[in-house]
């Protein structure tokens, strides 16, 4: 890994009521043996996540907590954290759900690609990837989106909804964040579509995506059926994701 890349890794949580898991993924992530800072964005949780995170910000000085009041949604969360990122210092940001599903175990590796790659994807569908305890239908949707999503970006990358991602500064640096619409789930796909445009050095790294520690789900069939409509509506309008 490159050393000065290394010292300015900016981790990005977005949380709603993740009380039961967000105190132990703060300390998961603290005790990989590299410098990091965390950024939480979280949208007004109302089952004490608030507490937990204020606990561990007096805990650690390395947390950074947005408290959004107004809207809700994990694609506004999302824009949130790329803009607090791009006016930051940091040089690379990872982003990874905080229920566990997205093992931040994967994250050292992750940035062994760097500075040779501009983006990288965890990925369930490549060579040594998958999923534990998940169920058939988020399996058979994750493949149609996937299919979906492939044809319309033509990309040959197999992952395009994995949710856990490492990105380059300057990548995203080429993004027109203030033309970005998903409000829910589609950020997924309008950021790698941005990355796609800017001509990103992506790499697939495998993972074993599990399914949430504890919690409960925020992905409806409402959202589910709003992200398939956001893919299109991505792939239509094209290149307003750059600048
Ligand atoms: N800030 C913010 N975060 C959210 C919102 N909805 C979900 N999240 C977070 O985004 C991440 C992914 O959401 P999940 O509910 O786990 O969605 P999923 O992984 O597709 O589905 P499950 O794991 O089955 O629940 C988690 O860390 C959530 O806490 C939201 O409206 N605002
Ligand atoms: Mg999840």
């Amino acid at each position: 890994m490159n050393k000065s890349i290394s010292t300015r890794v900016l981790i990005f949580l977005p949380t709603y009521n993740e009380r039961n898991n967000i105190g132990k993924i703060i300390d998961v992530i603290n005790d990989l043996n590299f410098k990091k800072e965390i950024l939480i964005v979280d949208d007004n949780s109302t089952d004490g996540t608030l507490d937990i995170i204020n606990e561990k910000c007096r805990a650690f000085k390395n947390i950074t907590l947005i408290l959004r009041k107004d809207r809700k949604g994990r694609g506004l969360a999302g824009i949130v954290a790329l803009k607090y990122f791009i006016k930051s210092s940091f040089d690379i940001l990872v982003e990874l759900d905080a229920d566990f599903s997205h093992h931040p175990k994967y994250i050292p590796r992750f940035l062994k690609y760097f500075p040779k790659y501009d983006v990288i994807i965890g990925s369930r569908l490549i060579k040594n990837g998958g999923e534990e305890r998940r169920s058939m239908i988020r399996y058979i949707i994750t493949l149609i989106a996937n299919l979906i999503i492939r044809r319309l970006f033509r990309t040959k990358l197999k992952d395009c909804t994995s949710g856990y991602r490492v990105f380059k500064k300057e990548i995203l640096n080429q993004f027109n964040l203030d033309n970005f619409f998903s409000v829910h789930y589609s950020i997924t796909e309008e950021i790698l579509y941005g990355c796609i445009l800017t001509k990103a050095k992506i790499k697939e790294v495998p993972i074993i995506f599990y399914e949430r520690a504890g919690g409960e789900s925020k992905l409806d069939l409402k959202k589910t059926l709003f992200t398939f409509v956001g893919i299109l509506k991505i792939f239509f309008r094209g290149k307003k994701i750059l600048k």
